[in-house]
């Protein structure tokens, strides 16, 4: 299926399908120059933050800390965001998810109960559209041993799942003694299929915001960082009574709704939401 009739402009026909089949598409689309320059960016982040954990203070970071909207900008994201959600949509958040040796990982969750975003007329739109389109940057290698993105494809056809918060051990550094994860009413992932994102560094993956996913702990020596990014068409509005703050930055295209408040300018200090 497809969102638009606009020409494809990275992805071909096969890769929109398996977007939609399997929730999961994923590719290169770093030199390895800009592989190092994406390091630099996140090592840049974190003398800015004065060495406080990434994890926990980078949510909806990128109009203050301008190294991770320069990720999300990436040319080669965006064409792959536009064949997506088609020509007219904006960045709404980042996220660097950086997880050293020892880190408990992250349990089953769908992204879309998490966030306050609805398409204003859902009507218009197919059930199967992405209400929010996550690209997910290797800035390292990820890979099974060092606690990869794990998913269980074609998940998100079967809709939103009810999520419950869970005590967790171990994720004290980003702030999280609770966690939200879907009941295993709704999931059981002794039952699914478990397929693993591994990327080396400088690809991309993009996922369905309803794809049941994860990640398992690192028990290895090396730290798998990544960088999440929120992407959203610019028919889709935040609930302003959840996060009354919020600002996006409109990538490509017109915003013909005026449903959020854009940014143009980078600010000197952390953003609020709510
Ligand atoms: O990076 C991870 O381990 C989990 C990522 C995730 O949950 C997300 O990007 O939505």
């Amino acid at each position: 299926m497809r969102l638009t009739d606009a020409p494809l402009k990275r992805l071909n026909a096969a890769q929109i399908a398996q977007f939609f089949d399997a929730g999961l598409v994923a590719m290169p689309f770093a030199s390895p120059a800009e592989v190092e320059m994406n390091r630099q960016r996140i090592e840049d982040v974190s003398r800015r933050l004065g060495g406080a954990p990434l994890s926990a203070n980078t949510f909806c970071q990128e109009r203050y800390l301008s190294p991770l909207f320069e990720i999300a900008a990436h040319p080669a994201i965006l064409d792959v965001v536009e064949d997506i959600l088609g020509p007219d949509f904006y960045l709404w958040g980042t996220h660097v998810i950086s997880k050293g040796p020892g880190h408990v990982g992250y349990s089953w969750h769908q992204d879309r109960p998490h966030f306050p975003f609805r398409y204003a007329e859902p009507s218009r739109h197919p059930r199967e559209a992405p209400v929010t389109l996550t690209a997910w940057v290797a800035i390292d290698d990820a890979d099974i041993a060092n606690g990869a993105f794990a998913y269980v494809a074609g998940s998100h056809r079967g809709g939103e799942l009810e999520h419950e918060s869970v005590p967790v051990a171990g994720l004290e550094d980003e702030g999280i003694s609770e966690i939200s994860s879907i009941r295993t009413s709704a999931f059981d992932p002794r039952n699914a299929t478990t397929a693993y994102n591994e990327l080396p560094a400088g690809s991309v993956s993009f996922h369905h915001d309803l794809l049941v996913h994860g990640s398992g702990p690192n028990p290895s020596g090396r730290r798998r960082t990544g960088v999440s990014i929120h992407y959203a068409r610019t028919d889709v509005a935040c609930d302003r009574s959840v996060w009354p703050k919020l600002h996006v930055r409109l990538m490509r295209g017109i915003d013909r709704y005026g449903y959020n408040p854009l940014w143009a300018e980078f600010v000197d200090g952390p953003v609020e939401l709510g």
